[in-house]
């Protein structure tokens, strides 16, 4: 099975459209993290490009989330590299200067819903048959504080706190309910409402709109960058742990016997 293609962009008018494509479910692998980041960089960094769309380029799947093989049977190193290269992608994205737009176009679990909640704004397709949402504790694994602190900021304190406890997913129009999503538009529409919403979000001069995403995201950057070591070791000590490698053992067991 090919695990690893890899997220590509393309840049226009100032917008660039990234597209992950990491078959079959665009899990965030260790090296697909890595690459994702060494695109972010690039665009982060060309004056040209304002704005970014993130999207799937694999059908029914936004992204399954982080890659459940890469906390399962692996070393402490390397669940501690894994780990960082999470955390990379979650501080880069959530502090962007791009305006940035998750066009969810699938299934959006766990890391996909922390994905496009780093973005200024997500559109989801409109299939029930699509969720989204923290759902870790129904692998009986636990949301870190900064996953918390995301869901928070975009749906609220009491909302967050029972999407959290009971690992919920939502339907499309659950999301959109409950602003975890901020619209729901057919399938083949998700990723030119992202264009045109994009429009909005370029009208409004870059600096105003850098400093104000900047004044309202930075102190919960900040309580990660300053416990980035003592996050990976919570990670590692946690996901190490036999119950915990023998829930993950379930759960995948679970997800191979639905499919069957
Ligand atoms: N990681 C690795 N492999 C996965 C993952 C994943 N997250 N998700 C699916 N796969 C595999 C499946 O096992 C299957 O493998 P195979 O072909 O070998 O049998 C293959 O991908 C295809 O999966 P499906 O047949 O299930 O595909 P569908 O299109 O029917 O469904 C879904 C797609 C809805 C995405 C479905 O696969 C699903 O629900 N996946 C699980 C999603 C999930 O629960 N992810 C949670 C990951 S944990 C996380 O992101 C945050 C952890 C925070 C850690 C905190 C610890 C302290």
């Amino acid at each position: 099975r090919q695990v690893y293609v890899g997220a590509f962009s393309s840049v226009s008018t100032g917008v660039a459209v990234m597209y992950m494509q990491s078959p079959p479910v665009n899990s965030l692998s260790l090296d697909f993290l890595t690459e994702f980041c060494i695109n972010l960089e690039k665009l982060e960094m060309d004056k040209s490009c304002r704005g970014l769309i993130v999207t799937s380029s694999q059908p029914k799947v936004f992204s399954a989330g982080l890659d459940i093989m890469e906390m399962y049977g692996k070393s402490p190193e390397h669940c501690g590299e894994f780990w960082r290269a999470v955390q990379e992608m979650w501080l880069k994205m959530y502090s962007s200067n791009m305006a940035t737009i998750a066009a969810i176009n699938g299934s959006s679990p766990a890391g996909g819903c922390l994905m496009s909640m780093t973005c200024d704004y997500r559109i989801m397709a409109d299939n029930p048959r699509y969720s989204i949402g923290l759902n870790e504790t129904q692998l009986g694994i636990v949301a870190p504080f900064w996953f918390k602190d995301t869901i928070i900021n975009t749906v609220g304190h009491r909302t967050a706190e029972m999407a959290l406890e009971l690992g919920l997913l939502f339907s499309p129009s659950e999301a959109l309910k409950i602003g975890l999503v901020d619209q729901v538009v057919p399938e083949d529409q998700v990723l030119t409402t992202a264009t045109q919403a994009m429009t909005k979000w370029l009208a409004v001069p870059d600096h105003a709109r850098q400093i104000t995403k900047s004044l309202m995201r930075k102190p919960t950057l900040d309580k990660l960058t300053s416990s980035r070591e003592a996050d990976i070791q919570n990670f590692v000590s946690f996901i190490t742990k036999d119950s915990i490698q023998k829930s993950l053992r379930v759960y995948l067991e679970m997800l191979k016997k639905r499919k069957g």
